[in-house]
This record gives C-alpha cells, structure tokens and sequence, in this order.
C-alpha cells in the first residue's frame, strides 16, 4: 500500500487490492469507474505485469479506458467479451441488502451493463457508503437530452406517488452546462432522502419516456469488500 494515502484512500485501496485476489488468468473483468475502481485497475494492472495474466478488461467509461490502456491492461468491447467472469466496481451507497446506488460519477449506463452482463459483481468501497436505507445519496436517473424538462417533470409527478422522503430533483451540471455521459445523454439527480422501495422505484422510473437508466443496482451486487483506514478489509 502507498505510505502517503489519506485514511480514505488507504480504505478504498484494500477494498480494491483485495478485490483483485478473485481475479484469476484468462477471466474477462468488467472494470468499474470512479477512485475506488481506479485503485483496482493500478492493482490488477500489477498482477497481470507480475504474474503476466492474461485478462480481457472491458471499462465502464472513457476515463476506466484510458487508465486500462496506459498501464497495460487489454482492453475488449463489451460486444466482443461478450460475458464477463466478474465485474468489479465502487458505489455510491450499499444497504443490507446488497442493493447500490451509483452514478456519482456519471457511468451509470455503461456500469449496469457490464455488471448485468457478469456471472459475478464485486463492489469495493468504504464503511462510509453502507446505509440501512438507500436514498441519501441523490439518485442519479439518465435521461436523452431531448425533452428533458419534460422527462424530468415527468419523473416529479411519478415520484409523488412513490415511498420516497424527498421529491427534489436537479439537472446535474459541469461548469454552468449539462453534465453530459459517455452516451451523450443529461442526469437528473433525485434528491430522494430515504428510498421505501428501491425495486419498485428502479422499475417505475424506467417506464417513464426518455428515462435511458437509473443508479439504482438491485440484485445485481454478489460480493462487497469494505475497506478501512488501517488497511483491513471486510467481506460480505
Ligand atoms: C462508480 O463508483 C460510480 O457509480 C460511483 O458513483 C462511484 C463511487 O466513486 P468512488 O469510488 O470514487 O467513491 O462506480
């Protein structure tokens, strides 16, 4: 472990350094976004330099791509991996359910994808994520920029209706403009408080038109490793 990471890092960098260990040659491995994951790939990029692997990566954004590529990792469209052995990635919030919220980081799309498409999901992340309900963390909804003061409208008057806390939303924004996805599309983040019902929220919001996605992961995440800031690790 790096001496000079902050207690945060140092917990998010045991969660991802342990994660790696389910890693083994020949597996084709969904590479999660965010700092977390980005630990993981500078820890599985290691093994596969010193234990020369051979892994198939297939990232869940540009930035995952880009970090993949330039410490040697091989990195294959999700189109040609076609299944994946494990996919490991970070979250936003983890209930006890093992049920995710994500999308803090914009990746949403790409991230539920490749975790759909794994016999197995990994989530590394921090005793700071774990919650007993989902929702304090605003629910990031991807949404086509056509119409979206419609779908966003739209998404208020479902969320009326719904056992949620909060019904704010806001147009998440980067430097005064829309905050645009890997895909070209806007997030909508709903500041939903606490989250009564996060399967039957997951399916409404997907109903609604020119809703592409939501950062709700239900019955998606197997594993998750939680990392502390003396380096321990525990694993659910
Ligand atoms: C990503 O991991 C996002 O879905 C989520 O927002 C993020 C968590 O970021 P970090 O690991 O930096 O806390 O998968």
């Amino acid at each position: 472990m790096p001496a000079e990471l902050s207690p945060i890092d140092k917990a998010k960098f045991a969660a991802a350094r342990r994660a790696v260990d389910f890693i083994q040659d020949g597996m084709k491995v969904g590479l999660g976004t965010g700092s977390t994951a980005a630990w993981m790939v500078r820890c599985l990029a290691e093994r596969v330099r010193e234990e020369r692997l051979k892994i198939a990566g297939v990232p869940t954004s540009t930035r995952t791509a880009e970090l993949a590529r330039e410490l040697g990792i091989e990195v294959v469209t999700l189109d040609e991996a076609k299944w994946l052995d494990v996919t490991i990635d970070g979250a936003d919030e983890f209930d006890p359910e093992l049920n995710l919220i994500k999308g803090g980081g914009g990746a949403l799309l790409q991230e539920k994808i490749v975790a759909t498409a794994s016999d197995q999901m990994i989530v590394i992340t921090d005793a700071a994520k774990e919650v007993a309900h989902l929702g304090a963390f605003p629910l990031p909804v991807e949404v086509v920029p056509f119409g979206w003061q419609t779908t966003r409208a739209l998404i208020e008057e479902m969320l009326v209706s719904m056992d949620v806390m909060g019904r704010e939303t806001t147009l998440r924004q980067n430097g005064g403009k829309p905050f645009v996805t890997d895909e070209g599309n806007y997030i909508v983040d709903c500041h939903l408080k606490r989250i009564g019902n996060p399967r039957q929220l997951s399916l409404v919001l997907n109903q609604i038109p020119g809703v592409v996605e939501n950062g709700l992961f239900i019955d998606l995440c197997d594993i998750v490793i939680i990392g502390g800031a003396e380096g321990e690790v525990e694993v659910r």
